[in-house]
């Protein structure tokens, strides 16, 4: 059996608080493979000192390429069996641009706009008295910064950062076009990843130009939609616990 670590399931509007989560519940949700999500409070206990990651009887991985490339090995789960070639370079080049900018453009609208500060301190952290509530969150809030000042996306101002962002999402919407998933008419993993980057920009009530995007286009909004309800009618087997 899989266990899966991620976040607590705290925030309305998306299945967990990480688009990267999102992610592998989706392929795992698809691809019909049965595990049970325990939710962690903090990050740093997984293998990479980040979330999600899983315990498969025994063998700890984090990062959601290699989950994936773990699950195709050892139980033939491949989503992307029906990509070309040309669609797979494709598809990784999509995922990449998803996991390694939206997502950064979508973190700072989380967590740099004092407009959405109430996120960290009545959702994030409301599981924490205060007055440690406090502390624990000024110092995420200041790790987060770091994060964004090394990845580079940080050093932008807020309109350079949401500009970059709404090209990404405008080249998802372009590849999509009038398909139902981004390579034809099955889901991929490249939906997975799509689906989890952007439920996280626009299911939860954090507002932001990202959202706005999002929101303003009815091609993605009926896509997000169809891949929601691809993710609610698979069968989960899904056993929740918190650690
Ligand atoms: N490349 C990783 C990225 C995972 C990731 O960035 N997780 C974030 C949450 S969305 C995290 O745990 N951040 C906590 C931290 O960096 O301390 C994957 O594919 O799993």
């Amino acid at each position: 059996m899989i266990r899966l670590h991620t976040f607590r399931d705290c925030l309305p509007g998306t299945p967990d608080p990480s688009g990267f989560a999102v992610k592998l519940m989706t392929v795992l949700r698809l691809a019909g493979v049965g595990h049970e999500r325990i939710e962690v409070d903090n990050p740093a206990k997984g293998p990479k000192g980040k979330l999600p990651f899983i315990d498969d009887n025994g063998l700890i991985l984090g990062d959601t390429v290699l989950i994936l490339e773990h699950l195709k090995k050892t139980r033939g789960v491949d989503l992307d069996r029906h990509l070309t070639p040309l669609q797979k370079a494709q598809s990784h080049a999509l995922q990449r641009m998803l996991e390694e900018r939206l997502y950064w453009a979508s973190v700072y609208s989380r967590w740099m706009e004092p407009a959405n500060a109430k996120v960290e301190d009545e959702i994030f952290f409301a599981d924490i008295p205060w007055p440690i509530r406090g502390f624990i969150t000024r110092q995420a809030h200041k790790t987060v910064e770091a994060a964004l000042h090394h990845h580079g996306l940080g050093r932008h101002s807020r309109e350079e950062i949401y500009a970059f962002g709404i090209s990404d999402i405008n080249a998802v919407a372009q590849v999509l076009g009038d398909q139902d998933f981004l390579f034809g008419g099955s889901p991929s993993v490249a939906d997975a990843t799509a689906f989890g980057m952007l439920i996280n920009i626009v299911g939860p009530d954090i507002p932001s130009p990202l959202k706005d995007a999002v929101a303003a286009n009815p091609t993605l909004m009926a896509y997000v939609g169809r891949m929601q309800a691809l993710f609610d009618g698979a069968a989960p087997g899904e056993t929740l616990r918190a650690a």
